[in-house]
């Protein structure tokens, strides 16, 4: 049977051999959550950086500059970090150039993975659909805060096992945890979220509709994949 295990920080991948499995990186808050809202406003690709200076020379090949430092966008950016920011027409059939903190770092360290997918609240059964229907184990990345556990992704990746538990074997007792966590927090998450850091931290900057946004399930049916180093849909 394919089993399913979750990797509570990216810190942690070493743990982990993905060459024969799908990894689904998540970054609820709000990586991911952006780069799926795009995708299904028509972008045409997103190219995830490590490097500020990288992403930023993508300009000149005319691909829209986007991310954030520290949950702000970055001076000189086309774009930011929020999930609002991608659901206009400016974006359709575009480019995207991508730096964040936590999430591309995180699509970075799973590279060698046999097949790598975005997830997030936002697609989550589409996500889920997809792994059900593929012939590889899985191991959900959450990625959490430079290392750290998040316990909002942990959330995320306990809603998948909860919707794979019966195509998908646990592999150990990080996604039975995620699991249990997702069933007590499920009636109503933005509030058991209320006391998590990095709930606190974007309250700080004021962007209390940008979490409400990124906790909806199944806004979009789409799955971002990458191919050659390219998230496309
Ligand atoms: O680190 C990341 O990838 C971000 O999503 C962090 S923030 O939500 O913009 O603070």
């Amino acid at each position: 049977m394919k089993t399913i295990d979750v990797c509570l920080s990216p810190e942690l991948m070493h743990l982990y051999d993905v060459r024969a499995r799908t990894v689904v990186v998540a970054d609820v808050l709000r990586a991911t959550s952006c780069m799926v809202t795009a995708f299904a406003h028509g972008v045409q690709s997103i190219t995830p950086y490590s490097d500020l200076k990288e992403c930023e020379a993508t300009r000149s090949k005319g691909y829209i500059t986007s991310g954030e430092r520290d949950g702000q966008k970055v001076d000189g950016f086309d774009k930011g970090n929020s999930p609002f920011e991608y659901m206009g027409s400016d974006i359709r059939g575009k480019k995207i150039a991508f730096t964040t903190t936590n999430g591309t770092e995180a699509i970075h360290k799973a590279k060698g993975a046999k097949k790598l997918v975005v997830g997030s609240f936002l697609n989550l059964s589409s996500v889920a659909k997809d792994l059900s229907s593929g012939e590889n184990s899985v191991l959900i990345v959450c990625a959490g805060w430079k290392g750290r556990v998040s316990l909002e992704d942990m959330l995320f990746a306990g809603a998948l096992v909860e919707k794979l538990k019966n195509d998908f074997e646990l592999d150990c007792d990080a996604p039975l945890a995620a699991q249990h966590l997702y069933n007590l927090a499920r009636p109503d998450m933005l509030a058991f979220l209320g006391d998590s850091a990095h709930v606190k931290r974007l309250a700080r900057l004021n962007i209390h509709k940008d979490i409400a946004f990124c906790l909806k399930e199944d806004q979009y049916p789409v799955v971002p994949c990458l191919v050659n180093g390219v998230l496309v849909a």
